[in-house]
C-alpha cells in the first residue's frame, strides 16, 4: 500500500487538479484546515499582485463522502480565478474571435532561470508560454492541498509537520531587491515531530527516506539545494562530532541528545525529529530583465518581463512542509498499510508499543 499523487494544471488555465491515491477509508478531512494551508501559501512578503486575484480554496470531486475518505482516489481542484483574464490566451480549445487579453502574444524571449528556453527547445515550441505555464510555481497550490490531506493522515499517528523561513532579514532584502527591480531567494526548514523509527529503508536507493525527501523537495519549483540535519556542514566535522550517541532512559526507551542526522540514519527514520532544509534560488522573472535571445528572429534582446513575485520564500516554507508531509505519509502507508484508518492506526500502535521508543 502506498500513496500516489498525480497533478495537472497550467498557471493561467481554468484550474489545478490533483488525484491522491492510496488513502485509507475513514479519514476525516477538514475543509477549513486545507483552505488554511492554501491561504498560508498565498501570504508572505514579496509576493506578486497575482495573489490578490486568487483566493485559493479546495474543491473535492471524488473520493470523499460527508467529510470521510472512501478509500478511493481523492480528486482535488483549485480554480485559477485569474483565468478570466486569459480566456483567449489559455483556452483549452481553439479560441474563437481575434486574439485578445493576456497570453495572446507569443513569448519568444526566454527568461534565464525559467523553463522557457529548455522547454521551447525540448518540445519545439514557437510560444514559450506552452512551457512556462506548467513550469510555473502556481502548480504548488494543489500540491499544498494534497499535503494538507497527508498532514491529516499523519496526525492520526501523532506526526506533526511544521516549517519556517531560515533566511535572516528577509523583508529588508526583499525591499532592497524590489527597489532595484530584482528578486531574491532564501532557505526554509521543515521539521516533522513524532516520526517513529523505521520509515523508509536502506534496502534500495529509491526506498531511502532521505533520498525520497530530497527528491520531493528538489521537485518544488526554484529549489536548488536540499540538506537533511547538519547536511553539508557534516563534511567538515570529525566523526566524534558528527554522530548522535545512543542513550537510554530509565523507562528503557532509547534517545539521542543531539540530532545532527536530522532524524534519518541509513535512509531510515531513527525516531528523532526529522529536519530538512531547502534553498530557493532568486525567481527568474526580473523587472530589470537579463539578456536573452529572441527565438523567432535570433536577435539579442531582453528577457520576458511580466508580473511576478520579488520573493516566494515564505510560500516555499508551506510548499516544502506539504512535500515532506506527503512523502512521510507515503512512507507511513508503506509501513503500516491498512484499508481503513482503524487498521492503519492499529498497525502503527502495535509497532510503537513493541519498540523501545517514545516521542522525544
Ligand atoms: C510564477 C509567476 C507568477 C507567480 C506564480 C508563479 O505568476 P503570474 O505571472 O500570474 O503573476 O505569481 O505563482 C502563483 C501564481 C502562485 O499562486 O504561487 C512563475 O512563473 O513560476
Amino acid at each position: 500500500m502506498t500513496l500516489t499523487l498525480s497533478t495537472a494544471g497550467e498557471s493561467h488555465g481554468p484550474a489545478l487538479v490533483a488525484i491522491v491515491g492510496g488513502l485509507p477509508a475513514g479519514l476525516v478531512l477538514d475543509r477549513d484546515a486545507i483552505d488554511a494551508d492554501l491561504a498560508r501559501r498565498q501570504q508572505g512578503y514579496g509576493r506578486s499582485p497575482r495573489q490578490q486575484l486568487e483566493q485559493d480554496t479546495v474543491e473535492v470531486l471524488a473520493g470523499l463522502r460527508h467529510g470521510r475518505t472512501l478509500g478511493t482516489p481523492l480528486a482535488l481542484v483549485v480554480r485559477n480565478l485569474d483565468h478570466k483574464n486569459w480566456t483567449w490566451g489559455m483556452d483549452p480549445w481553439p479560441p474563437e474571435g481575434e486574439p485578445s487579453g493576456k497570453g495572446s502574444k507569443p513569448v519568444t524571449l526566454p527568461r534565464p532561470g525559467h523553463a522557457d528556453l529548455a522547454g521551447s527547445l525540448k518540445y519545439g515550441l514557437r510560444d514559450a508560454r506552452d512551457a512556462l505555464e506548467r513550469a510555473s510555481a502556481r502548480q504548488t497550490a494543489v500540491a499544498v492541498a494534497a499535503g494538507a490531506v497527508a498532514k491529516a493522515l499523519l496526525a492520526s499517528i501523532e506526526i506533526a509537520v511544521e516549517s519556517r523561513v531560515v533566511t535572516e532579514e528577509l523583508e529588508a532584502r526583499i525591499d532592497e531587491a524590489r527597489a532595484d527591480r530584482d528578486t531574491v531567494g532564501g532557505v526554509v526548514e521543515v521539521v516533522a515531530r513524532g516520526v517513529p523509527p523505521g520509515l523508509g529503508s536502506y534496502a534500495s536507493k529509491d526506498e531511502r527516506l532521505d533520498a525520497r525527501l530530497a527528491a520531493a523537495l528538489m521537485g518544488i519549483q526554484a529549489v536548488k539545494g536540499v540538506e537533511l540535519g547538519a547536511g553539508f556542514e557534516l563534511a567538515g566535522r570529525r566523526g566524534s562530532e558528527a554522530h548522535d550517541e545512543i542513550l537510554r532512559r530509565e523507562d528503557g526507551t532509547l534517545y539521542r541528545d543531539t540530532n545532527f542526522a536530522g532524524g534519518i540514519e541509513g535512509g531510515v527514520s531513527n525516531g528523532e525529529p526529522l529536519i530538512a532544509r531547502a534553498a530557493m534560488k532568486p525567481l527568474p522573472t526580473l523587472m530589470r530583465p537579463l539578456r536573452s535571445v529572441d527565438l523567432e528572429t535570433g536577435e539579442p534582446g531582453e528577457a520576458l518581463v511580466e508580473r511576478s513575485d520579488v520573493a516566494a520564500v515564505e510560500a516555499l516554507a508551506v510548499v516544502a512542509e506539504a512535500a515532506v508531509a506527503f512523502e512521510l505519509a507515503r512512507a507511513a502507508r508503506e509501513k503500516f498499510g491498512g484499508d481503513s484508518l482503524d487498521d492503519f492506526v492499529g498497525a502503527w500502535r502495535a509497532y510503537v508499543e513493541r519498540i523501545p521508543w517514545r516521542m522525544p
